[in-house]
């Protein structure tokens, strides 16, 4: 026998030989014992991929015993938890953040060097984890990373969809979407968690039943479907915290369907479960634009059911007094699309836990809280009544109960004003009957937040005007952020290496808002000469990339203009490709004598369009076909190029950022929530062009109106332009949609109703309006660029104030503002 639990402990730790080591030796052997045992080839003749297959499963097994240590700490000392809702995370590669948090990536290069391999050319290897649409998917895996390396105790809770965001691929210039089998090579960095699975329910009845003399609702359901946990290990930088982003996956159940089995249709039976497995399979690829479908609805709740099913068990495991729920659980709804969660604790207290109606209310809105990423009404998820009844019969029961006692006490407040009641109401009337997903979750969380200073007086202001005026308490501002472990550590080591020789540390790294210090050496020409040397350095790489995949070649004297994000009519894309037509049209008709004076560009547009978002899929054909014309126009050569970047994500985000010299951030004023992009560029010293909306308004704040190019109508100006009779356009701006509609691009009549967008009369993203205040920013944006130390002191200053848009910051402010939990470090020097 091995006696007590200690000794137990005691000897499997000789056995093991304490833990994982990091030296050089010590990481070959683990590396060649996952490419013998693990990956299965042998340790004298295994390729590129398998090397890296190899590397990955070494890290893991590093991460695997920090998330061990994190996991029995927390369990130990029982802090109060976030859990962190989210339907998507773009979290992109793992192997170069993974080594870089947990401090031993030299040590790697190291040992893959005497084994004959380069660490960069083994990271290249690695697909991304695409698990989302943009903006809300990115910021979610950037705030993980906080999370983590700010010891929180957070558990991310998600779906391991089976492909991912589609792949875009360019056929003759149109968009086409291939699936994503991202699972295809295996994905060494999660664990399945075969002992992790809960029951989700679908369908059925409720019916009364009488419980101890009391009533009480059971739910039988039509159909179960298992979740099962993948967990991911999150490690934090400079702490030996590591924290797990738990995805669900469906299965089969056993509990179902016996009778199928037992009357011999067993081929059926078998084929029917298989399609309870699909949930999870693939991930809408619509941003914003919300469908009531049946799938998708069924995707939010088994992710919501199987995530509270676990936070309760957890909570279970210590505590057996609802009562403490709200000590130790914080719940954060990203977006709307978890906020089924709501209705879900309200069953779980109430029919499982058989507690009070009122009570577990009371808990319920002791938990919740709720981050709101859209800017207009429509953009909010809205699910028909009809649709909601059958999938989750009880669900619609107890939504309706909730908005009864809502009205109820709502009338006593404000009385009997109807039109105001409608409003407020969490069902819609109307053609179809529908459930707003956002009064629902505004109801219940104690705190609602918009995502940056404008986008949240907004929410305040119009969109949730009435709960806004019923409950201003519950209205804060939390800014986005991103991480700067992988937007400059990990994207741009040249920079970071560069910062940290100047700053004399590197503890900007935890610690974002010490870049300032670089503010004091903005005008040193030494610093600026290492800084040019960088920014040339990482322009390369980009030019080499962009001849790989466009067989353009850009000179690297010409100023590279990126505009990389989703594509969407109010990001304007189509501004900047009018732009780009206008100034080529300029060049053309300039005398050859004053072409010398022409500050030469490479424009750089990428990004994906929603697969049935036609106008947005036009963008995409129409900035083909400039490009053609101006590229293959030698006349003009290098003076202007465009290149379009197929399949834009993190890992391309990652080479195209740091070799930015300039960025456009042009969504008409009030249409952008926040943008976080705009963080990033900014981070790796890149100017920014941009309209003053969302986040950029505070950028000005930090870096000052006269370090970056601001133009068009502000926001309070946006709803008086478009009342105007007829919309503003430009002499310019016509010509330039005049030469589209002539088919100077060819394909004249697909672009004809693109062109109608613009001047058709109605111009609704003002691109007409704006056009000559952006053609103004551009110049001055030519003109600065023309002076480089100007240029790169404008960009030092940009970098050194950047602090403000760290995810560490937003985080932070989450967690002590809204969450109320505090950091629980494993106790360790990392
Ligand atoms: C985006 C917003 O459009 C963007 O402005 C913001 O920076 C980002 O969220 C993070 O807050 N929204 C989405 O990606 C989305 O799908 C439902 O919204």
């Amino acid at each position: 026998s091995l006696g007590s639990d200690s000794a137990k402990a005691e000897r499997m730790f000789r056995l093991m030989d304490g833990f994982l080591k990091n030296d050089s030796i010590s990481l070959q052997q683990d590396i060649l014992r996952h490419v013998e045992y693990t990956v299965a080839r042998s340790r004298f003749n295994f390729d590129d991929f398998e090397a890296y297959q190899a590397l990955a499963h070494s890290v893991r097994d590093r991460l695997i015993e920090r998330s061990h240590d994190t996991q029995l700490y927390f369990k130990r000392k029982d802090p109060k938890r976030v859990y962190f809702l989210s339907f998507e995370y773009l979290m992109g590669r793992s192997l170069s953040n993974s080594v870089i948090n947990l401090g031993i990536r030299d040590q790697y290069a190291d040992a893959l060097s005497q084994l004959g391999f380069e660490f960069e050319v083994l990271a290249e290897q690695e697909g991304d984890a695409a698990l989302g649409n943009g903006g809300l998917a990115r910021l979610s895996a950037c705030q993980m990373d906080s999370m983590a390396t700010l010891d929180y105790p957070a558990w991310g809770y998600g779906l391991r969809y089976e492909y991912g965001l589609f792949r875009q691929v360019i056929l003759d210039g149109f968009q086409h979407e291939q699936p994503d089998f991202w699972l295809n090579f295996g994905n060494p960095w999660e664990t399945e968690r075969v002992h992790v699975t809960y029951p989700v329910k679908f369908y059925g009845i409720v019916e009364e039943e009488n419980l101890n003399g009391e009533k009480c609702n059971v739910w039988i359901p039509g159909e179960v479907v298992e979740a099962v946990a993948y967990d991911n290990p999150i490690p934090g930088y400079g702490t030996r915290n590591t924290i797990t982003l738990r995805l669900w996956a469906g299965k089969p159940s056993d509990q179902h369907d016996m009778e199928a089995y037992n009357t011999g249709d067993y081929i059926n039976a078998v084929v029917c479960r298989q399609k309870a497995e699909n949930i999870s399979s693939v991930l809408y690829p619509d941003d914003r634009s919300f469908q009531g479908k049946e799938l998708r609805l069924k995707q939010q709740y088994f992710f919501v059911s199987a995530s509270i099913q676990d936070i309760i068990r957890r909570f279970k495991e210590a505590h057996s007094n609802f009562d403490e729920f709200p000590e130790k659980v914080a719940l954060q709804l990203n977006d709307t699309h978890p906020s089924l969660a709501i209705a879900e604790v309200m069953r779980v207290l109430v029919d499982k836990e058989h507690l009070a109606w009122n009570k577990a209310w009371d808990i319920a809105c002791k938990i919740f809280s709720f981050t709101i990423h859209a800017v207009i009404a429509e953009g909010l998820e809205k699910i028909p009544v009809d649709l909601l009844g059958s999938l989750l019969p009880r669900h619609l029961q107890i939504i309706y109960e909730i908005n009864f006692k809502f009205v109820e006490e709502l009338k006593k407040r404000i009385g009997l004003d109807y039109n105001r009641l409608s409003r407020m109401s969490i069902i819609e009337e109307g053609a179809v009957k529908s459930i707003r997903m956002a009064n629902l979750a505004i109801v219940c969380s104690h705190t609602v937040n918009g995502v940056s200073k404008v986008h949240s007086e907004l929410l305040k202001a119009k969109l949730f005007k009435d709960f806004y005026e019923l409950w201003p308490q519950k209205f804060q501002c939390k800014t986005n952020g991103v991480t700067q472990r992988r937007w400059i550590v990990v994207s741009n080591p040249s920079l970071c290496a560069l910062i940290s020789k100047w700053l004399g540390t590197e503890a900007w790294i935890r610690d974002v808002d010490l870049l300032t210090g670089l503010r004091a050496y903005a005008a040193d020409p030494d610093l600026q000469q290492e800084w040019m040397m960088v920014k040339k350095v990482n322009k390369m790489r980009l030019a080499e990339y962009i001849e790989a995949m466009s067989g353009v070649k850009v000179s690297l004297d010409a100023m590279f203009d990126v505009q990389t994000k989703r594509i969407h009519e109010y990001k304007r894309q189509l501004l900047n490709i009018l732009g780009i037509i206008h100034r080529y049209d300029c060049i053309k008709n300039m005398e050859k004598s004053q072409r010398s004076k022409v500050v030469p560009r490479v424009c750089i547009i990428g990004g994906k369009a929603a697969p049935g978002y036609e106008i947005a899929k036009k963008i995409i054909k129409l900035c083909h076909a400039v490009a053609e014309k101006i590229n293959n126009d030698t006349d003009v050569g290098d003076l202007l190029k465009l290149v379009f970047i197929p399949d834009y994500n993190v890992s391309v985000a990652e080479l195209v950022i740091p070799g930015a010299d300039l960025s456009q951030h042009i969504s008409t004023a009030g249409h952008e929530a926040s943008g976080t992009g705009s963080m990033k560029f900014l981070m790796n010293g890149c100017l920014l062009l941009a309209t003053e909306d969302g986040s950029t308004v505070e950028i000005v704040e930090e870096i000052g109106a006269d370090n970056l190019f601001l133009f068009g109508a502000k926001i309070h100006e946006v709803p008086k332009l478009r009342e105007e009779e007829s919309p503003k356009m430009p002499l310019q701006c016509a010509r330039v949609i005049r030469m589209v509609r002539d088919g100077y691009f060819g394909f004249k009549d697909y672009f004809e109703s693109l062109c109608d967008t613009v001047d058709g009369g109605k111009d609704f993203y003002l691109l007409g309006s704006d056009f000559e205040s952006y053609l103004e920013a551009q110049a001055a944006a030519d003109k600065a660029f023309a002076d480089p130390n100007k240029w790169t002191q404008m960009s030092i200053l940009s970098t050194a104030g950047s602090g403000r848009f760290s995810s560490d910051r937003t985080i932070r402010d989450y967690a002590e503002k809204t969450w109320g939990i505090e950091p629980c470090r494993f106790p360790s020097d990392g």
